[in-house]
């Protein structure tokens, strides 16, 4: 990397990290930086979740895949799925208020969860391995909050920026996967006691095991494995939904029980 590079790099660790700390929008990277690649997008991501980890003394507890479902792709006109990292300091129990002042401009994400019982490592890894991986599973929200203005970027922006991550919750139920089919649980997702949307599983690349199986062989690309006891997001069912104080969002997920999240 040459000292320009370098610099634009720091500098657009510190933009991030700024816009998520200090909750204002910024122009996405890639305005200033047309050339940013897929690479350094990920290196950049790396470099920012290392400083909140730093910074807030926290620690790194698993993995996020991010437009895994066609619903999300088209939402977000992406058409490849993306990941970005899960730190402690972000998890909310299920029911905690969450206050949109603390946000940009958040939207509410129904997802699966699951945790891993061996290590994965790519190159390589089928959906038949990923699957036997698989723990637990349980129902989930995310609520994604890009630092982009509008929620507008490109493909390399939303890597860099941590694949939009800011809160989220998981069930405490963590029902064994042994005797569950990820593809065939039925989703609804409700806000206001209103259904907004309706999925199953499978929307999440056919199934949520390829969604893993992916997963490990794209950290590899990096020199990364994915270690035993990992909690995965894989990613929202359906699109994601903008939010206001008052707002109480709940998935509810066959055999996963339900979860909402309430915005004051
Ligand atoms: C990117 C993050 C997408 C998901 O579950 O698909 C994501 C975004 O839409 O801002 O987390
Ligand atoms: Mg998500």
């Amino acid at each position: 990397m040459t000292a320009v590079a370098g610099t634009e790099f720091q500098a657009a660790v510190e933009q991030l990290a700024a816009a998520a700390n200090e909750r204002r929008e910024i122009e996405p990277l890639t305005d200033t930086w047309p050339a940013l690649d897929e690479r350094t997008a990920y290196d950049l991501q790396g470099a920012l979740v290392a400083k909140h980890i730093a910074d807030e003394r926290t620690r790194l507890i698993g993995w996020k895949l991010g437009l895994t479902s066609v619903a999300k792709q088209k939402q977000m006109s992406v058409d490849r799925p993306i990941y970005g990292a899960l730190i402690a300091a972000r998890a909310i129990n299920d029911g905690e208020p969450v206050a949109i002042s603390s946000l940009i401009h958040p939207k509410a994400e129904p997802e699966i969860a699951i945790v891993t019982n061996r290590e994965l490592k790519g190159p390589g890894v089928t959906a038949d391995q990923a699957r036997a991986a698989i723990d637990s599973a349980s129902a989930a929200i995310e609520i994604i909050d890009s630092r982009f203005k509008n929620f507008r970027f490109t493909f390399t922006d939303v890597i860099a920026d941590n694949t939009s991550a800011s809160r989220f919750a998981i069930s405490t139920l963590r029902v064994p996967a042994a005797g569950l089919d990820l593809r065939t649980l039925g989703a609804v997702f409700e806000k206001n006691g209103e259904v907004v949307s309706t999925a199953a599983g499978a929307a999440i690349l056919g199934d949520p095991a390829i969604g893993l199986a992916w997963l490990a062989n794209a950290m590899a690309e990096r020199g990364l494995s994915l270690p035993a006891g990992s909690v995965v997001m894989t990613g929202a069912l359906t699109d994601a939904i903008s939010v206001a104080p008052g707002d109480v969002v709940r998935v509810s997920l066959a055999q996963l029980g339900s979860l909402s999240i309430r915005f004051v």
